[in-house]
């Protein structure tokens, strides 16, 4: 068997990707929108709960459902899952899940007969999961970084300053603002353990990738801290799911996928690791040096390094590679598409004519700069949203299209410092990869090659890699993560876009202005 599945929980979506090692393709790339099937039964938006003070949440029983409608999709569109030899998958970093103790029996006793959301709603002692966007937790990673002896030593334990939108800090909040639901919980999970979870049918631990976003993963031996449980919240080494080794299988299959979609009983099911660790792999990321960019909900630039070479400013995060060998540098903005589509929507243009905008004005705006933060920011730490412009007018739609895409990519070059990577190309994914222009003022700004992906669902395919390599490698175990990822992660041909010299002098002194645009502003706030 040669078929693999890769299936990555996001913010906005549900994204199943089959590939064929054997004919080297992606067979079926399917997605189910949260919005678009779900928003009348939970009420979500973009995917997730605006609760105010910047608590973001989402529905975990959503996810199930969603992952029901994801593989019955996938079964009518006709693929043969009986076919899949191994799955694993990706989920949205940091966002953590909290069960009672009748999880484990009602993964058990599941019935193929009824979906997944009639047979788990009370799995939950807690009905939502806070995630990546929620940035209500200052006060805990303040208390965090103090408890362990110091911000460095947070950073030195765990390869990270404390962030708000790490599991940790939002697990501290849990236990100090809800201690009794905090005390019926029996497990909290990630994301990613939560839907490996359920496929597998009994509870499965978090990938060190995903565990390294927690502010509680002790980053070179790859194990939870107790030092940093401790200063997180009590009983913790109790509650959470232990770390999984990478790459290994942890168990076949549930019945429930068996009976229900025809999955061979034997299908192997391998931790889940985060969204981000997963695209490394997904756009063949294995080299130390090699630094991508993908522009979704959130945005986000990364490398591969062999050391976990930290950020002692906050600018950027740390995690394990799920190639089990390597580090991840990640710059995470927060607001990606969704400052792309604040401007969009506010200008009433559609995408093709956002593109147009892009396409007729001058690199460099004539001296536009805008501060795009439509929602708090993560990098620079922004907590209330606002949006600043200089020599901008506010009338004038096609030059804020401009604005808010060079400040992406001024922002993007000016927080990769830390990385200490020379850029020499950039790899891009993401939906607003598929936009050339886009990528043109990338290529100007950070004066390199920029290469598209075929596939915009690159943590998706990470995951199916990372089942294929697995399961492959146990039947040939000189098998390389080269071997695996080459084929599949070829930039499309003549995608290239090389910079532009013009450009690039013009974007080399307004870099600076953007710099001393955002050091004032942000320092400000
Ligand atoms: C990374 C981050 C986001 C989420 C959602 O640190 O917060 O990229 O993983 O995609």
């Amino acid at each position: 068997m040669s078929k693999y599945l890769g299936i990555d929980l996001s913010t906005q979506s549900i994204t199943g990707l089959l590939i064929d090692t054997e004919s080297q393709t992606i067979i079926a790339e399917e997605s189910i929108n949260f919005d678009e099937h779900f928003k009348a039964t939970y009420g979500v938006e973009n995917g997730v709960f605006d609760l105010g003070d910047g608590a973001v949440h989402s529905a975990p029983l959503m996810w199930a459902e969603a992952l029901d409608l994801l593989l019955q999709t996938l079964m009518d569109l006709g693929h043969d899952l009986s076919q899949i030899a191994a799955i694993t998958g990706s989920g949205q970093q940091h966002g953590t899940v909290y069960l009672n103790d009748t999880i484990v029996s009602a993964l058990h006793n599941i019935s193929s007969a009824q979906p997944l959301k009639e047979q788990l709603a009370g799995i939950f002692s807690r009905e939502t999961a806070p995630i990546w966007m929620d940035t209500s937790t200052t006060a805990q990673c303040a208390e965090i970084e103090a408890s362990v002896g110091g911000r460095d030593k947070l950073l030195a334990l765990t390869g990270n300053t404390a962030f708000e939108r790490f599991s940790g800090p939002q697990i501290r909040k849990f236990y100090q603002t809800e201690p009794d639901a905090y005390n019926n919980t029996t497990y909290i999970g990630l994301v990613s353990s939560y839907i490996a979870s359920l496929l597998a049918g009994k509870l499965i631990g978090v990938d060190p990738g995903d565990g390294s976003g927690t502010n509680m993963m002790d980053i070179t031996a790859r194990a939870w801290s107790p030092v940093a449980l401790d200063a997180t919240a009590a009983n913790l080494a109790d509650k959470l799911l232990p770390i999984a080794p990478p790459g290994q299988a942890v168990g076949t299959i549930s019945h429930y996928f068996v009976g229900r979609y025809g999955f061979a009983k034997d299908c192997q099911v391998l931790p889940f690791s985060g969204d981000n660790p997963c695209s490394l792999i997904g756009l063949g990321l294995i080299n130390p040096g090699q630094v991508a960019l993908s522009l979704g909900t959130s945005d986000t630039l990364f490398a591969c390094m062999d050391q976990p070479r930290t950020s002692k400013t906050g600018e950027g995060a740390v995690f394990a590679s799920p190639d089990g060998l390597h580090y991840m540098a990640l710059t995470c903005y927060l607001n990606g598409s969704l400052a792309r589509e604040a401007v969009r929507n506010t200008y009433h243009f559609d995408w093709n004519s956002f593109t147009e905008a892009l396409r007729i004005t001058v690199p460099g705006n004539n001296g536009g700069l805008m501060l795009p933060y439509f929602a708090p920011e993560i990098v620079p730490k922004v907590s209330t949203p606002y949006v600043i412009r200089q020599n901008l007018n506010e009338a004038d739609a096609k030059a804020n299209v401009r604005a808010v895409i060079e400040a992406q990519a001024f922002s993007s070059s000016i927080h990769a410092r830390w990385m200490g990577v020379d850029i020499s190309s950039l790899y891009v994914t993401g939906g607003a990869a598929a936009n050339a222009e886009i990528l043109r003022i990338y290529a100007d700004v950070h004066n390199c090659p920029v290469h598209r992906f075929e596939t915009t669902n690159s943590a998706a395919l990470g995951a199916a890699l990372r089942a294929a390599h697995c399961h492959q490698s146990s039947l040939d175990n000189t098998l390389s993560w080269q071997e695996t990822v080459a084929p599949f992660t070829e930039p499309v041909a003549g995608s290239t876009i090389k910079p532009d010299k013009e450009a690039v002098a013009v974007y080399r002194q307004m870099i600076g202005e953007y710099e001393t645009l955002e050091r004032v502003n942000t320092v400000a706030n």
